[in-house]
């Protein structure tokens, strides 16, 4: 591995663990490749197992066109998920420990068997044990929020907290359900899990694909957030955020004034 991309790792981890904001990995290293930075992704991570933090799941990102045009970006990307970024529904967050953090509204799946490689929509369904409304909390380490493909995909994917809501049945069909995202009470954006790939389901599939190429395999027990299905709101001190989805029931959290 090449002590450049230890050392990149080292920068996302750093900012990420500090709440500091960096500058683009690709204004340092221009001919980063997208490769290079899921490298550099699981190079920062291992800091973070290291430091005792323990895997529990994966999520997709930039699986609605709604991401896509917000960031700028418009490739599927995904991130590992540890326990340390699990926060309780209902609970409280403090701000301080972000950079500029944003929520989105996204379906969670819960494995009860692994999935890699291949896989059909089906076979995705018959590993899920339960699926749930949930909040991604993202936060690009990136000044702005500005950042190219490879950037972000070396940043975790700005994975940065999620909360998930009560789990449902599997059989429940979360092709289209409507759903909206509130900030203190007022609804800020509205959609439909249809905006996921057309159905939360093929983002599992997806995910499966993905991890494959990199050696892993979805784990039984595993989380696994099907991307977010608006765009973003920006978080504010005090603020509470909770989504309510049709037939899923609704999530939240807060943040500490
Ligand atoms: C990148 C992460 C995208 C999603 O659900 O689409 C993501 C970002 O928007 O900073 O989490
Ligand atoms: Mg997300």
């Amino acid at each position: 591995m090449s002590s450049n991309l230890v050392k990149l790792a080292e920068i996302v981890d750093d900012a990420a663990r500090l709440a500091h904001e960096i500058s683009q990995l690709t204004t340092m290293a221009p001919d980063l490749t997208v490769e290079d930075a899921y490298a550099i992704q699981a190079l920062s991570l291992a800091r973070r197992y290291a430091r005792g933090e323990r895997r529990v799941g994966m999520k997709m990102g930039l699986t609605s066109r709604a991401k896509m045009a917000q960031v700028g970006v418009s490739e599927m990307i995904w991130g590992r998920l540890t326990d340390a970024m699990q926060v309780e529904e209902g609970a409280g967050i403090a701000i301080d420990r972000y950079v500029h953090p944003r929520v989105e509204p996204e379906v969670a799946f819960l494995l009860k068997a692994p999935l890699a490689g291949k896989v059909t929509q089906a076979q995705a369904l018959a590993a899920v044990e339960a699926v749930a409304p949930a909040l991604e909390i993202i936060d690009s380490r990136y000044k702005d929020f500005k950042f190219t493909l490879p950037d972000v995909v070396a940043d975790n994917s700005s994975s940065s907290g999620f909360v998930v809501g009560e789990w449902r049945r599997p059989d429940l069909d979360a092709g289209n359900l409507g759903l909206v995202l509130e900030a203190n009470g007022q609804a800020v954006q509205v959609g439909s899990t249809a905006a996921i790939l057309g159905h939360p389901v093929r983002s599992l599939v997806a995910a499966a694909r993905l991890v494959a190429q990199w050696g892993e395999r979805l784990e039984a027990g595993w989380v696994v957030l099907a991307g977010g299905i608006t765009a973003a709101h920006p978080l504010a001190r005090g603020m509470t955020v909770r989504t309510v989805m049709q037939d899923l029931g609704s999530v939240s959290f807060q943040v500490e004034g």
